[in-house]
Order: C-alpha cells, then structure tokens, then sequence
C-alpha cells in the first residue's frame, strides 16, 4: 500500500514503502547533457526551504499540495511553502544558521519561475550542478525525475509538463549517511547539504547534442571527434576547429559518430596552455567547447606528458569553505590555484569526489594538471551491487562531464580501501569503466601497503596505470626509517604518485623536535619526506596532504577543534604555515626530471 492509493488520512504514518513510488525516472551518465557553450536561464537565487528529517514530505506528498490556503485544506498537512526559510541557492543548509550545523536529513526547495510554451520541436530540461546526496525534482506537484551521489550533475526533463506562465519547482535534498552510500558514512570531511551547485533550465531541439568530445590520439597527429544525440537519429554532424581551419562532418548512426582527422595541433602543456575552440553542430543543435590536445601516458616506471618526462608537484584541495561550505565560486577556485602556484606546484589531487565543473575548466586555462576522483572512501559495501552501480555511474557522470578538459590526466577510482575480494573486484569494475569511457588518461587509486612484506603491493595495481599511495610516515607512524624501508623494498614496477602525506599543524603552535600540531614539526615533515620520495625513481609525484585546513567532525583534540589541521594554509585560506614555505623551497629546488 502507499499513500497514493487510499483516501485514509493516517495511512503514511504506516506506510513504510513510502520512498519506492519515487526511485523511478533517476537521472543517470546516460542522460547527462553537455552544457558547454548552451545558454542555461539561471534557476539560482531566492528559494524557500524546509527541513524534514523524517521524509514526512514523501509520507504526505509536501509535493502534490495545491495552493490554496491552508484553512480550505480537506485534510490538514504538517507543510506549507510559505512557512520555510528563504534560503539562497547554491548553498549548503549547514552553514546558513548554527542549528543547521549538524543536521542530516532532508530538506524541501521550492521557486517558482515563469517558462514560455514549449514548440513543438523542442525539448526542456532542468540542470543541477551537484545536490548531496540524493534529490527528488518535483515540477507542479509532479514526480519528474532524481539523482543519486552527492557531486556529479544531472538533467531532468521536463517537456511534457512544463506549463506556460508559473511553474512550481520543489527539490527534496537529501543528505543521510548510509552504510551503502558512496561515500558511505565514516568519511574524513564535512557532510554539507544541499543544492550547493547551480541550477538552471536549458531549451533545446528535439534532436540534441547529448555529448560531444575531441581527444588527441596517442601518436600525436590525429584528433577523434565523438558525438553522442539525444535520438538513436542517422545523420551528420559538422565539427570546426576555425583556428586550424578544420572542418568536417561525423557520420552518426542510431545517435552515435566518430571520426578521426589528421590534424597539427599546437600541444597544450602547463607551461603553454594552448586552448581551441571547437564547435559541434547537428541539424538545429550547436555546442562549443574550449579544449587543448595533449597526450598522456606511462612508460615503466615514468608519467611522460606529450612524450616527455614530467614529475608532479602537486597538493590535495577539498570543496571546504568556512562561510559557504561546499559551495565554490570561481574566485575561490582561483584563488586554490594562485596558492597551489605559489607553492610550486604543477597538479592538484581533487579529494575526494568530483569537485565543481569550473575547478577542471580554469585549471585549463591556467595550465595546471588534475588528478580527479570519486569518493570510493574506505570502507564502502563492496559486495552491494547498488553501490556499485552508484559508484559507477557516479565516475561515469564525471568523466563525461570533464573529457573534454586537458587539465584533468587522472581518474581516481578510490581511496584506502582494505583489501578483500569484493573490493578488487568492485574496483577492477571502475577501472575498466573508466578505461571503457575514455582510454586516453590514467587510471589511478590510492593504494595499499602489504604489511608483511613491507612493500607497495596491492591486487588493485594490475589494473592501474600509476600506483597511489597515501603514507603518513613521521606522522601516525612515528618513525621515517619506515618510509625509506617501505620505499626500497617496493617494486611497483609502475609509476607511483605518493597520493597523499601530511602532519597536522595548529597556526602559531611552535616547538622544537617531535612535537605534535607544531608547525616546525609540520615543516620538518615535509621536508623529510620530501627528500626520501624525490629520491625514489619510480615515484612520479607526490600531492602533499593539502592545502587548506578543512571542517571534519571526527577531529576533536585542543589542536583540532573540529578541523583536520594539515592544511599548508589555515582554513582562514590566507595564512601560511611554515610547512607552507619548507614544501615551496623543495618544489622550487627540484631538477627538471625532463632535463
Ligand atoms: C587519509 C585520507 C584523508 C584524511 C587523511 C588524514 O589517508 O585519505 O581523507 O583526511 O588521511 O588527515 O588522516
């Protein structure tokens, strides 16, 4: 029984099946839509919101309320639009008042906006940058469609039932951790909440470009084009590259065309980040992206960027703000990589999960190199098919979403995951996916440590291209002869990016020695080890655990205060730790390994 087959005004406080009517119409890689150069009529702004920690509003279908006032109800509802907070869109719920901090559960949005007729020839859709974790979208008291996983973009279509003139908008947000969720719910950052990405709503022909790409070819001198309509159609589809003076026309066969052309390119690298604008065009459909070419690859033990060796000076960043949370605005983004470049680096490590589709696009421009992830977290359900069919589609979304960006040269397929079969097989899935999608990049996950031997061993490895490694040598394992034992004993017989590798420091917290949460032991740390991991030839690079202090509830020393405190930077992102400066000198003094 659910509540929408009896007219009993109790039946949803029994009504345990509540949620099933609404896990139909979910959105998927496979429904993603490319934005890229479409006019979006921006859906951000003034929203109102409830919170509803017990889906009372699936219970009571909060969705399905006609509008008149409350006294002219038949049955009286625990709900009403007008009573809910006025809350900006993009935002996480968590940091709008102090009562919110902490809370995980649902949240109801709603706006309304005005919509012209829909022709005949065209389709609506509505997008969301990110909403975490899982969203029902509700378009006039109708069920239109969902999304589960809490950082990748999703579309729902709503041409059959949007209306001319006002149209009522609700999105349940929904935020719980769940033992089966990816990340599930032991995590090491802050849970925000909400619909903290942008949204917006697209008009486009009934034919449509879902998908379109342009990839350099490992030799170098051709480029694939790929296209991907919204119709199993066969036609053509025109690419131009006018700064090449490339044109051609894509044969597409039940909605799907490649084609490779011979091309000479000017090749996009860090130190010239060579940009071109393409555009795609089918029937009464146009996009335009701004992508470089550039190849990747690995050679033994070696990551060689347009063929030539390149070692990666990198730093972790999460999506953490003290004011907005998760939510990031693209003089933030800016600003993450104005630090990373003053402390030398060349790449970033995205952690945990996707972070906001600008991050990969400025990171184009201003030539820096990204390692991109989901968040397979620790101990992720590994043996839940659910999971992994989220997981998946969850990298899936991402590299669709970002293939076209040069920047990005790694897919992350997990991190610190102990190592049982289901989890080999689970992540040997999402390696293969991500091979499947796009074998033009690297595949990596932060790996294992085979404890008995004492090497970098792990099952995992055979199905990755560069080996990740998180260690914290000198920091929860005191002792740095650890880390030179580790480092020589290991044949990884690939590349190997030391993922991740920090100490915490509390600003202005000094002494001398083995000092926890000192920022001279930060800096020796660093220092430490930076000299044994530059010194191992196998190892490619390292991403320095990270740059900002960031908000996490697990941490509750003195020092900590609710913070993990191995940011290079305080969370204030302004100031620098003397780790800061020790990482900078090791940076700035390191051989050109392509010299
Ligand atoms: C790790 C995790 C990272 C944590 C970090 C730490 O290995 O991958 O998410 O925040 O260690 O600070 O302990």
């Amino acid at each position: 029984m659910t509540t929408e087959q009896t007219d009993d005004p109790f039946a949803h406080l029994h009504d345990e099946d509540y949620a099933h009517p609404f896990s139909e119409r979910m959105a998927t890689a496979e429904t993603l839509v490319t934005l890229a150069g479409r006019s979006v009529l921006s859906l951000d702004g003034a929203w109102r919101m409830t919170l509803d920690l017990f889906d009372e509003g699936l219970r009571q279908r909060w969705f399905a309320l006609d509008e008149t006032p409350p006294s002219q109800w038949a049955v009286p509802r625990d709900y009403e639009i007008e009573a809910g907070e006025a809350v900006p869109v993009p935002s996480c719920w968590n940091v709008l008042k102090p009562e919110w901090t902490y809370f995980e559960g649902g949240a109801w949005y709603t706006r309304w906006f005005d919509a012209e007729p829909v022709g005949a020839d065209e389709r609506v859709l509505l997008s969301f940058g990110a909403a975490n974790y899982a969203a029902l979208v509700f378009l006039d008291g109708e069920h239109v469609g969902g999304h589960r996983g809490g950082s990748t973009p999703f579309t729902v279509d709503v041409t059959d039932r949007l209306k001319p003139g006002r149209n009522r908008l609700q999105v349940f947000v929904e935020n719980r951790r769940r033992p089966d969720r990816v990340p599930m719910h032991h995590i090491d950052w802050f849970n925000y909440g909400g619909l903290y990405r942008e949204v917006g709503l697209v008009r486009l022909p009934k034919l449509f470009i879902r998908r379109a790409s342009a990839t350099l070819m490992p030799e170098g001198d051709r480029i694939r084009f790929e296209i991907v309509l919204s119709e199993t159609a066969t036609t053509t589809a025109d690419v131009r590259i006018p700064e090449l003076g490339l044109a051609a026309s894509i044969p597409v066969v039940d909605g799907r065309g490649a084609l490779v052309v011979a091309a000479k390119v000017e090749r996009w690298s860090p130190e010239h980040p060579r940009l071109y604008e393409i555009r795609f065009a089918c029937g009464k459909d146009a996009v335009t992206e701004r992508t470089g070419f550039r190849t990747v690859r690995v050679e033994d033990t070696r990551i060689l960027l347009n063929d030539r060796p390149i070692w990666l000076k990198g730093v972790c960043v999460h999506e953490d703000d003290l004011e907005t949370g998760k939510v990031s605005s693209e003089a933030d983004i800016r600003r993450r990589f104005r630090h990373a470049k003053e402390l030398g680096c060349n790449f970033l490590r995205l952690s945990h999960y996707p972070h906001h589709e600008l991050v990969a696009r400025i990171a184009d421009e201003e030539g820096l190199l990204l390692w991109a992830e989901v968040p397979v977290y620790w101990a992720i359900d590994f043996a839940d098919p659910e999971t992994l069919a989220d997981a998946r589609n969850q990298l899936s979304e991402l590299i669709l979403r970002d293939v076209n960006r040069p920047s990005v040269i790694i897919w992350g397929v997990g991190n610190e995951n102990a190592d049982t079969d289901a989890r080999l097989a689970f992540m040997a899935d999402l390696a293969k996916t991500a091979k499947r999608l796009d074998p033009s990049r690297l595949v990596s996950a932060a790996c294992l440590i085979n404890r008995e031997t004492f090497a970098i061993e792990d099952r995992l490895a055979d199905h990755l291209d560069v080996v990740g490694l998180n260690e914290y040598f000198g920091w929860y394992e005191p002792d740095f002869s650890g880390l030179e034992r580790l480092l020589g004993n290991s044949r990884p017989g690939k590349p190997v990016i030391i993922s991740e590798t920090g100490a915490d420091a509390a600003i202005g917290h000094r002494g001398a020695g083995r000092v926890l949460f000192t920022e001279d032991w930060q800096a020796e740390f660093h220092r430490r080890q930076f000299g044994l991991i530059a010194a191992t030839p196998y190892v490619a690079g390292l991403a320095a655990w990270l740059l900002y202090d960031f908000r996490t509830e697990r941490r509750q020393t003195g020092f900590q205060r609710g913070f993990n405190r191995k940011g290079l930077i305080g969370e204030d992102k302004a100031t620098r730790k003397a780790a800061f400066h020790a990482l900078a000198e090791c940076y700035r003094t390191m051989p050109d390994p392509a010299a």
